[in-house]
C-alpha cells in the first residue's frame, strides 16, 4: 500500500526482494557502539522483513584500503594486509556477540571485489567519464574526504572532524560527477524515498545545488589500495574502491544471475550514518549513473550517539563498550536500548540511567511481568494445562483488532526504519493485554465455578496473545523471544518463524502443557543511595528570616522555545510565559539537556524579580530554578495543571 500519502493505492515499487547494507567499516580501530548501532539496526531490519516473508540479502563488511588504515598499520608495526587481517577477527566477533546474523561478509582486499572495482573503474572510463588532470588542495585523512576551498573559508581544519587537514599536490583522474547533477536531482525528486528520514533530503538537494565538483578518484603518493589499469602508479581513492562493495557482494563482476536478483529486482537499501550520507547520496548514485547501473532504492541514515551528554572520545574515557554493556543487561535488553531509546534519524545519548529505567519499566514490569502473571494464573487454575475456550466477548474482539492495527502500524514504521516508534506500537499492545488482566480480573472469574469457561478463554487469550508478542519482538530480542516461546510450552525456531503462522488465534489447542515461568529480564538493582541519618547537629548557616525571603518573587512559567545561544555551548535560551509576559531567559543548562527541544510545553520554576542582564550578548528576563546533585543539574519542574504564573511561595 503507498505509504506517502495514504492513497490507498497499490505502491508498485513494494518488493519481495530486500537487500540491506551496513557501511563496511575501516579497520583502523575496533567497532564500538556507534558501529554496533548499525549493524544492529540492520539485522533488526533483515530479521523483520524476513519473518515478513520476504527474500532478504544483509550484508556487512570492512574497508581496509585507503591513507588511514596503511597510516594505522605502519603505527602499529605491521604491513597494512596483516593490520587488516589482524582486526578482522574483532569484527567477527563482535557481531557474533550482538546476535547478528548477516548473510555475507565483505572485505575490501578480497580478489572478487578487487576485480568489481577494475570492472567499474573501466565502465566508466570507456563512457568517457574519467580524465586525468591535478589535485591541489585539502584532504582529511581520517575521514579519508578530499575539500574543495569552497566548503572550507580558508579554515585548515576538517569540517566533518575537526582534524587538521593535510595539502595534497598530485597528478589524479577525476570522475565527471559535475556531468550528472541534474540527472540525480530529479532521481531524488521522482523517489521521494531515496533519502531516509526524508528529513535528509532537503540537505542533500542543497549540497548538489551549490555546484557539484569533479571528484579526483586516484592516488599516487602512496600504494594501500586497488591499482587503475588505464593508469599506472594510481591507486584507487579510497571512497570509489568502498561504494562499489555493495555491488562485488552481490555478484556485479562474476554473477550475472545473483546481480539481476539481488541489485536489479530488490528493494536495495544502504543503511549508514548521518556522517557518511554524501557519499552514499551524491558520489554513489553518480558513479552508478556513469556505469548504467540502478540506483540503490534507499539511503538510510541515523543519527548519532553521544554518552552521558557528551561526544564519545577515548581522552573522555566515556567510551561505551558493547561487550561491557551486554555482559551487564544481556545482549536482548542492549539491542532493545539502541532501538528504542533514539528515534531513527536522530541523535542519542547513551545514559546508564535510561538503560536502566527501560529495561525495569518496559522490559521486566511490562513484559516480562505480563508473561509472569499469565504463567503463573495459567498454572494456578488449569495446572499450567490448555482448556478449550468459551464464547468470544466484546472485549476479546477489541483486543483481537487492536492486534491487526498494531501490525498494520508496526509495517509501516518499519518501512521509514522508525525502529523506536513500530515498538512503540508494540507496546501498545502490551500494554493493552496488561490492562485486560485488570479489565477480566480472572481471580475473580476463578473464585466461581459457572466462570470456568470465560476464565478459559481469557486466559487463552493471554497466551495467544503472549505468542504474537513473541513474534513481533522476535527482530530486536530473538533470545527473550525464543525464552517466551519455551515458557509457553513451544520449541520454534524464531529466526525462521513467519507472518503467517501468527495470524489466527488458535495456537494454543486443549491439553498443551505451557512451561515454567522464568523471569526473561531480571530487574536491574539501582545502586542504593546511602541514607545513613546524619550525625551532625542540625545547624543553618546564614539563617535569613521571611521578609528577606519574600523579596524573592518565584513563578511558574510555562516553557513556550529553547534555542542554543550562538557562540556559547554551555547556554541555553528559554522563551517562556509567566502568565502575563513573554520572556527570554537565558540558563547555562545546556549540557544537561542535549535534546532540549523535549522541554517545549514544560513547567519550570523562576525567579521573575531579577535584575535583567545580558549573557553572551542575549538578554536574560529572569533565572531559572534548578537542582543538583552528583547526577546533574536539573530544572525543577511543575505539574502542568498549574497555571504559568502562579506564585510559588
Ligand atoms: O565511514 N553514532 O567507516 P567508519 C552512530 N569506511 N553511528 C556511528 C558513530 C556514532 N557515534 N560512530 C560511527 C566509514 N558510527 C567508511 C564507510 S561505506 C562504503 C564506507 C557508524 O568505520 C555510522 O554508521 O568510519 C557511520 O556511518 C559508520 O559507523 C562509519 O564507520
Amino acid at each position: 500500500m503507498c505509504r506517502n500519502c495514504n492513497c490507498g493505492k497499490e505502491d508498485k515499487k513494494e518488493n519481495k526482494n530486500f537487500y540491506l547494507t551496513t557501511p563496511i567499516y575501516y579497520v583502523n580501530g575496533d567497532p564500538h557502539v556507534g558501529t554496533a548501532y548499525t549493524t544492529i539496526a540492520a539485522d533488526v531490519m533483515n530479521r523483520y522483513k524476513k519473518s515478513m516473508g520476504e527474500d532478504t540479502y544483509f550484508l556487512t563488511g570492512t574497508d581496509e584500503h585507503g591513507q588511514k588504515v596503511e597510516q594505522t598499520a605502519k603505527l602499529k608495526g605491521y604491513t597494512p594486509q596483516e593490520w587488516t587481517d589482524h582486526m578482522i577477527p574483532n569484527f567477527k566477533n563482535m557481531w557474533s556477540a550482538l546476535n547478528i546474523k548477516y548473510d555475507d561478509f565483505i572485505r575490501t582486499t578480497e580478489e572478487r571485489h578487487k576485480k568489481s572495482v577494475k570492472k567499474i573503474l573501466d565502465v566508466v572510463y570507456k563512457n568517457g567519464d574519467i580524465y586525468k588532470g591535478e589535485y591541489e588542495g585539502k584532504y582529511c585523512i581520517s575521514c579519508e574526504t578530499f575539500f574543495p576551498e569552497n566548503q572550507l573559508n580558508g579554515s585548515n581544519k576538517c569540517p566533518d572532524c575537526g582534524k587538521e587537514l593535510s595539502l595534497v599536490k598530485e597528478e589524479s583522474y577525476f570522475f565527471r560527477m559535475s556531468k550528472y547533477a541534474d540527472k540525480l536531482l530529479q532521481h531524488i525528486d521522482e523517489n521521494p524515498d531515496f533519502i531516509l528520514p526524508h528529513s535528509r533530503r532537503n540537505e542533500v538537494i542543497a549540497f548538489i545545488k551549490q555546484g557539484l565538483q569533479d571528484l579526483s578518484i586516484s592516488r599516487n603518493t602512496f600504494s594501500w589500495g586497488i591499482p587503475i589499469d588505464f593508469a599506472p602508479g594510481h591507486i584507487t581513492y579510497v571512497w570509489f574502491d568502498a561504494l562499489t562493495n555493495y555491488m562485488t557482494a552481490v555478484g556485479y563482476e562474476n554473477n550475472p544471475e545473483m546481480f539481476n536478483k539481488r541489485w536489479n529486482n530488490s528493494r536495495v537499501v544502504h543503511m549508514i550514518g548521518k556522517d557518511i550520507l554524501r557519499f552514499h547520496a551524491i558520489i554513489w548514485p553518480c558513479m552508478l549513473l556513469s556505469a548504467g547501473e540502478k540506483l540503490p532504492d534507499s539511503i538510510v541514515a541515523h543519527g548519532w550517539w553521544t554518552s552521558e551528554g557528551e561526544k564519545m572520545s577515548k581522552s573522555k574515557n566515556n567510551v561505551v563498550n558493547p561487550y561491557d554493556e551486554v555482559k551487564k543487561y544481556g545482549v536482548d535488553a542492549f539491542r532493545y536500548y539502541l532501538l528504542r531509546e533514539a528515534g531513527f534519524g536522530s541523535d542519542g545519548d547513551y545514559s546508564t540511567k535510561a538503560v536502566v529505567t527501560r529495561i525495569n519499566s518496559e522490559l521486566a514490569n511490562d513484559l516480562g511481568n505480563l508473561l509472569n502473571r499469565t504463567l503463573g494464573m495459567y498454572k494456578k487454575y488449569f495446572s499450567g494445562i490448555v482448556v478449550a475456550n468459551g464464547k468470544e466477548e466484546e472485549i476479546d474482539k477489541e483486543v483481537k483488532d487492536l492486534f491487526d492495527e498494531i501490525l498494520k502500524e508496526v509495517d509501516n514504521h518499519m518501512y521509514f526504519f522508525e525502529y523506536s516508534k513500530a515498538l512503540e506500537s508494540i507496546w501498545k499492545f502490551i500494554s493493552r493485554l496488561n490492562k485486560y488482566i485488570d479489565e477480566t480480573m480472572p481471580w475473580a472469574l476463578a473464585k466461581d465455578e459457572a466462570h470456568k469457561e470465560r476464565l478459559g478463554t481469557v486466559m487463552n487469550m493471554l497466551c495467544e496473545g503472549l505468542y504474537k508478542i513473541a513474534f513481533l519482538i522476535a527482530p530486536y530480542m530473538p533470545e527473550s523471544a525464543k525464552k517466551i516461546y519455551v515458557q509457553l510450552g513451544f520449541n520454534i525456531d524464531v529466526e525462521n518463524l513467519r507472518i503467517s503462522e501468527i495470524l489466527t488465534w488458535n495456537k494454543f489447542e486443549v491439553g498443551h502443557k505451557l512451561g515454567e515461568a522464568s523471569p526473561i529480564f531480571p530487574r536491574i538493582e539501582v545502586e542504593k543511595e546511602e541514607v545513613e541519618a546524619p550525625k551532625k547537629e542540625l545547624k543553618v548557616e546564614n539563617p535569613i528570616d521571611i521578609k528577606d525571603f519574600d523579596k524573592v518573587e518565584i513563578k511558574v512559567v510555562e516553557i513556550l522555545d529553547v534555542d542554543k545561544v550562538e557562540g556559547a555551548d554551555k547556554l541555553l535560551k528559554f522563551k517562556v510565559f509567566d502568565g502575563e509576559f513573554e520572556r527570554q531567559i537565558v540558563s547555562g543548562i545546556a549540557k544537561y539537556y542535549p535534546e532540549y527541544k523535549k522541554l517545549v510545553g514544560e513547567k519550570v520554576m523562576a525567579v521573575a524579580n531579577l535584575k535583567f542582564t545580558k549573557l553572551k550578548g542575549e538578554v536574560s528576563q529572569g533565572m531559572l530554578l534548578t537542582t543538583e546533585d552528583k547526577n546533574g543539574v536539573k530544572l525543577v519542574f511543575i505539574e502542568k495543571t498549574i497555571q504559568a504564573g502562579a506564585i510559588v511561595k
